[in-house]
């Protein structure tokens, strides 16, 4: 069986759950471009904003205009935060079940003969661990463990059989199957076909005119009820990085230096499961006037995950304190521009 396990609207729980006083508002998850005080796009937000209208990749500004500012909160995205709950809920999946693909960031695919049994325990563990919740699809194929997730949002969990899956599918309309983007999905009705099982109607010839060999093809067996098997790729990470705070306020190299090889050992574990090198360290230092400031270095070549670092650390630590004369809150390192080392680790 296949299980898909997606976060609910993740980087916007992840903001309510480290503001307890926020509870009830309206939360905006905001890439801030910083022309001007609301240039910029919603990244994403909580369910009583969307109930609004308010939705991913919609201009802050229009998104002002919908929530009322007394009940809203606008925040600026922070990655190093969201990675970290990904990381952990990565382990706790990975912990559970056999085989695990992670698809993006807050997305993971599990292919696991029990998997409905071990569904409602993922879902209880990913809460009690990191008070999240979650919404769990299990269903004979990875394309119905994820339309059965996106039907069970919020806090959901669906377990199909064949039968059920083939209904689930087959009255879907093509516009909400993984796969069918808005171009293919007018095409599609246009053809007469609203609905996937409708697909199964038309002349496989004009499918693969329509849309090419592999698509039309791909389109035909999906009207049949036929679906792909296996996992899908795992989703291209390009970093991973780690921040922590400091126990107070400093700028002694030598504590600045103690927590970096705190953080740079959890992400190194990471680096190593992923069997990744590096051409890219860098160094973030947020200061006490809260702003961020990131010290880097390139390597010509590339750095294995085990590869001593401590002299670039060194260096870089150095070259910020040289140029910024704020004591330092926070302090992160970032493992960036990856390559891949395939089955090679033993090498190193
Ligand atoms: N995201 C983004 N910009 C987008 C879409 C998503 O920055 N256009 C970010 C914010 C989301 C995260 O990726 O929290 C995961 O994306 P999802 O599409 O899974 O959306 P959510 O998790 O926010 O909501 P849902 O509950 O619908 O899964
Ligand atoms: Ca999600």
């Amino acid at each position: 069986m296949y299980l898909h396990l997606d976060m609910d609207y993740f980087f916007a729980q992840l903001e309510e759950k480290r503001r307890p006083m926020a509870a009830g508002k309206i939360i905006v998850v905001c890439v801030f471009s910083g022309r001007t005080a609301d240039s910029g796009v919603v990244s994403t937000v909580n369910y009583p904003g969307r109930a609004l209208g308010i939705h991913s990749g919609m201009p802050i500004a229009f998104a002002r205009k919908r929530a009322p500012p007394a009940d809203s909160i606008f925040i600026p995205v922070d990655h190093e935060y969201y990675s970290q709950a990904s990381v952990q809920i990565d382990r706790i999946i990975r912990n559970m079940c056999a085989k695990v693909v992670q698809a993006s960031i807050d997305e993971w695919n599990v292919e696991d003969a029990i998997a409905e049994g071990k569904a409602p325990a993922l879902k209880e563990k990913i809460r009690t661990a990191l008070g999240l919740a979650c919404s769990v699809g299990v269903a004979p194929s990875l394309l119905g463990a994820k339309m059965a997730a996106s039907k069970s949002k919020p806090d959901g969990l669906l377990i199909l059989n064949k039968a059920g899956e083939r209904k689930l599918i087959g009255r879907s309309d093509v516009e909400k199957v993984p796969g069918i983007g808005p171009k293919t999905a007018e095409a599609l009705r246009s053809l007469g076909a609203d609905r996937v099982d409708d697909i199964s109607k038309l002349d496989p010839l004009v499918l693969v005119e329509t849309f090419g060999r592999k698509s039309g093809a791909w389109l035909h067996d999906l009207g049949r009820g036929w679906y792909d098997s296996g996992l899908g790729e795992e989703k291209g990470q390009e970093e991973v990085s780690h921040m922590g705070t400091l126990k107070e306020k400093t700028r002694d190299p030598y504590l600045l230096l103690s927590k970096l090889a705190e953080l740079e050992a959890e992400a190194r574990e990471r680096l190593m499961h992923m069997k990744k090198s590096y051409k890219t360290l860098s160094l973030i230092f947020v200061t006490d006037d809260l702003r961020s400031h990131t010290k880097s270095v390139s390597f010509r070549n590339p750095r294995a995950w085990n590869e001593d670092i401590t002299k670039d650390k060194e260096a870089l630590v150095r070259e910020f304190l040289a140029g910024n004369p704020l004591d330092i809150r926070r302090i992160g390192i970032r493992f960036g521009n990856f390559l891949d080392l395939g089955g090679q680790t033993t090498l190193f």
